[in-house]
Parts: structure tokens; sequence; C-alpha cells
């Protein structure tokens, strides 16, 4: 029955970690997944966390029931709170619909199924070039189109303002636009406040409706608020818009899957009836979402105390990967490394768009042992000051051959 159907491709990410674990180089490095390591290269379970898996193992009301299929109320409710700011009068208008969801790649499905359902099927999904390598898939696999927008200009190592702008107008009105709320991937590259003004006066303009895919809040510069800027300033101008959260980076809940759907509208009527069609949605898809990460996050969020320390083991892994960016960019001048680096310092968040060519890219992965994507895309966090010496000289050498 199916021996004739086509091998799929792996996922890129996950492959090339498969192939830096089976490597057996003593100083192999990598700089492959979107993953945070301290300076040991280890995976860090944050103190916080820690401290909340404690109180829900130790507490005798904890159990392993179904959580209701929209996921638990707590959870969501801090989460809408997080992304749009406890005093966001979108809350407080009651025009705020929320659904739990697998992660921040269930939200992105979640949110496109629903578009796909009750918005419009005949304009596209407009994407950065380039995005996150799982935005294509999602969006094809709930029928919808997808169109790439300008963002990263090569030559700059930056953004491409202009093109962005002219691909916002020339798209069909009322086109979905996908933004990253904070720390691009794969580039490292956000746009200013006023970047996002302007970017915001289009999309008003052409009636498009935004979808921010916020995967890195807190992560990406240690200030909660700051991260959300973007976010609060679109709801703040009165669009109706979707945002995808995840907690996988800023928790370090990676495997358990934790993530929440929210989408401000209107008023607080269409606010019921969207929840009742995520919640069927959901349904049928998962049934109901897991609980033990929410349930970790929902505490945490929650009480002040725990809420405190977060934010400082936030600032423990954004303020390690600022101080990577400053050593990387020190090496290279050091070194004299051809060609400019200020963009290491510039970038934010998890990545740095090295602006390594696939060629070199390929040199780096045999001759050094150090795993990178094919696009240049280096994980800051898999930089520490025990490899970053190995990194440095590595890159200067195929910079110069
Ligand atoms: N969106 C972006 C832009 C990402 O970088 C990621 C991965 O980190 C995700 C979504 C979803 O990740 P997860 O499903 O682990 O929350
Ligand atoms: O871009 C990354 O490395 C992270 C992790 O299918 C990731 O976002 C990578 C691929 C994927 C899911 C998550």
């Amino acid at each position: 029955l199916f021996q004739n159907i086509p091998l799929a491709e792996p996922d890129k990410i996950f492959h090339l970690t498969a192939t830096y674990v089976q490597d057996k180089f003593p100083q192999k490095v990598n700089l492959g997944v979107g993953a945070y390591r301290d300076n040991d290269g280890n995976p860090w379970i944050l103190p916080v966390v820690r401290k909340a898996e404690q109180i829900i193992i130790n507490d005798p009301n904890t159990n392993h029931e179904y959580l209701q299929i929209t996921g638990l109320p707590t959870f969501r409710t801090a989460s809408a709170k997080l992304i749009l700011g406890v005093d966001s009068p979108a809350i407080k208008e009651n025009r705020v619909s929320t659904c739990q969801s697998i992660s921040g790649t269930g939200a992105n499905h979640l949110g496109f199924l629903f578009l796909s359902r009750f918005y419009r099927k005949d304009v596209p999904v407009l994407i950065s070039n380039p995005t996150w390598v799982n935005h294509k898939d999602i969006v094809r696999s709930v029928g919808l189109e997808f169109r790439e927008y300008a963002y990263y200009n090569p030559k700059t190592n930056g953004l491409d303002i202009d093109g962005f702008l002219e691909a916002l107008n020339d798209a069909p009105n009322g086109s979905i636009v996908l933004l990253h709320a904070c720390a691009h991937n794969p580039t490292g590259v956000d746009p200013s406040q006023e970047q996002w003004c302007k970017i915001a006066d289009v999309i008003g303009a052409k009636n498009h409706f935004p979808f921010f895919d916020c995967a890195y809040q807190g992560f990406a510069s240690g200030d909660l608020d700051k991260d959300a800027w973007a976010v609060r300033h679109f709801v703040q101008r009165g669009f109706e818009l979707l945002i995808c959260q995840s907690y996988s980076k800023n928790f370090g809940l990676y495997g358990q899957r934790a993530g929440c759907l929210t989408v401000v509208s209107k008023n607080a009527d269409a606010a019921i009836k969207i929840e009742s069609q995520l919640a069927r949605l959901q349904r049928a898809e998962i049934s109901n979402p897991p609980a033990y990460g929410a349930r970790i996050v929902s505490l945490v969020l929650n009480d002040p105390q725990l809420h405190a320390e977060w934010v400082e083991d936030l600032r423990t892994m954004s303020y390690r990967i600022i101080e990577m960016r400053k050593q990387l960019y020190d090496k290279l001048i050091e070194l004299r490394t051809p060609g400019t680096w200020n963009h290491i310092l510039e970038q934010i968040g998890m990545f740095s768009y090295t602006g390594l060519r696939t060629s070199q890219v390929k040199v780096l992965i045999q001759k050094y042992h150090i795993y990178l994507t094919d696009n240049g895309r280096i994980s800051m966090a898999g930089l520490s000051t025990k490899n970053i010496d190995y990194f440095a000289k590595s890159l200067d050498d195929v910079v110069r051959n």
C-alpha cells in the first residue's frame, strides 16, 4: 500500500543534533538547535522551575486528571496578562480569548487552523524571508498559502525595512501577516520601535491581520515588558490579532509542551464565540492539553515571589548570551577576522545570523566539528567560555580560506 510513497526529508535542525551526538571528536560544538545551555554546555533546569516542581509534587491535591479542553484556566489568564500586560484594556474589556496549546508549535497550528475556518481562505499568509523552519509547513498543513516578505538584508546583516514595507503594501488587502514578536528566528534581527510603528501603519492601511509568534518573551532581553512591546503596541492601536506563546525557552520547558494561543477581538461577545470554536477545534486535535508544564508556569506566574525569581533566572540566561556575543565579537576583532561583526552584538535572542555561506558552514562542520544550520545561523547558547576561543579561531579560518 505504502511502498511508493516518497521518503520525507528529516527536520534539518533535529537531524543536525543527531549528527552532532554521533560525532566522537572531543572538541565538538553544537550551535544548531535553539535550546539554552549553561556555561558547561548542559541543559539548564531553571531554579524556579525546580522549586515549583517540588511544590506541585508535594501538594496532596495534585492528580493526573484531564485538564479542560482549553487547558488550565489559571495558566491561560496568566499567559494573557504576561503578553498583554496586567493593565491591558483588552483584558479588562473581556475581549481576549485563550486556549492552552502544545507549546508554540501547537499555538501556531491552532491559530492558523482557526483562521482557515473563520477568517478568509482567499488571502495568503505573509511570512518573513527567512523564518523559523516550521512556519511554512504549519501554514501548509491547514490548507493556507504563504508568500514571503523581505526581511533580512545580507549586505547590512540587518533589517530590510523598505523591502518589508513594500511587500506588505503589495500583498492583497486583508492578508495574514506572521510577525515574530521579538528575537526573530533565525536572524536575531528585530525592528526598532520606530520601525514597528511603520509596519503597524501599513498593516492597518492594508487591513491585514497581524499574527504574532512569541517564543522568546523575557529570554530575548531579560525584560518581559520590553520583549512584549510590539504586541502591546498593536493592541493599543486597536488591531484584532492573534498571539502564540511558547514557554519552551523562557521556562526551559522544551519537552513539556506548554504554550498558549490568545486572540484579541473587538468585543466580549466575539471573544466568547472565538473561545468556543477554539475549544471545538482543540477537541478534535488533542482532546485536552498536557497538564504538567502548564501547572509549573501557572504557579510561577501567579505567585509574586516565584515570579520575581523567574525574572532572575531569565536574566541569568539572557545575560549569559549577551556576554557570549561580546566575547565572540572581541575575539574576532582581536584576530582581525576579515569582514564586519557588529551584527553579532546588535542581533538579539537565541540566535545570530553570522552571514557565513553554506560552503563555509560545511567546512565548519566537516573540518572543525562545529555544528550549525546551513543558513549560517548559530545558537548563541551553544557558546561558552570553554569553546569560544576554538569557535572564533575556526570561524576566522573559514572566512580567510
Ligand atoms: N516559533 C518560533 C519563532 C520558534 O523559534 C519556536 C521554537 O523555538 C517555536 C515557535 C515553537 O517552539 P515550541 O513548539 O517548542 O514552543
Ligand atoms: O529553531 C530552533 O532551533 C528552535 C527549536 O522543528 C526547533 O526553534 C527547531 C525545529 C523544530 C522545532 C523546534
